[in-house]
């Protein structure tokens, strides 16, 4: 948010993202009082001005406006704090620890750490393939979705039933074949675990996918 082609009398706000709401309100005790005659939100988006009339331009005041925008997506949010350069792609790769953008999204990522160990882990117990990651439970608005696709030569992906859906929601102790989820478990994250059956193949494999919308 910065300043717009402000004056002695007009302040302009030009917000990312739009503002939904804003008001403006005299902070000092004494000189504002009625000075602020007032607001328009502008035709291009997130452009909010407030006039001000009269009152001396030599002094010191102090005016408190409260602007509300939209609510960022999950991805947008994660993106903002955490891929300041790079966040309009997700499959980029802001901090370089080999974990995309979408993908830390989802895992609950930062730029300040080395995330490789949040990717999921793959093991094979001779009947079943599990495969297992936990989701970050901020990023469940849609706007970073995962998937998991399954392979038996790392060549041909998604052979029904693979891409496997993802539930947001508790979906209630195993599910063979398919995607189990425990919300909540640990706090703050959902555990995931898609469970195949290894037959009729000898080699299984899986990988995650994230759809993520900047
Ligand atoms: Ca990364
Ligand atoms: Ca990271």
């Amino acid at each position: 948010m910065g300043g717009d082609g402000n004056t002695a009398n007009v302040l302009s706000v030009n917000a990312d993202p739009p503002l939904t709401e804003s008001s403006a309100t005299r902070s000092s005790t004494s000189n504002w009082d009625g000075h602020v005659t007032g607001y328009a939100q502008a035709a291009s988006p997130g452009l909010a001005r407030y006039s001000f009339s009269g009152g001396s331009t030599t002094g010191v005041h102090t005016i408190a406006a409260e602007f509300k925008g939209a609510l960022l997506s999950a991805y947008a949010t994660w993106a903002e704090a955490n891929a300041p350069t790079t966040g309009d792609d997700p499959d980029a790769d802001e901090d370089g620890d080999g974990v995309s953008n979408g993908l830390e999204c989802v895992l609950g990522g930062t730029i300040a750490t080395n995330d490789l160990d949040k990717l999921p882990a793959l093991e094979h117990d001779g009947t079943d393939m599990t495969f297992t990651f936990r989701r970050d439970r901020t990023s469940k608005d849609g706007s970073a979705v995962p998937t998991i696709e399954v392979s038996a030569d790392l060549v041909t992906w998604n052979t029904p039933p693979s891409p496997y859906a993802v539930s947001d929601t508790d979906t209630g102790g195993v599910i063979n074949p398919g995607v189990a989820v425990v919300e909540n478990s640990p706090s703050g994250f959902d555990t995931v675990t898609l469970t195949v059956p290894m037959s009729p193949d000898t080699r299984k494999f899986a990988r995650l996918k994230v759809s993520a919308t900047p």
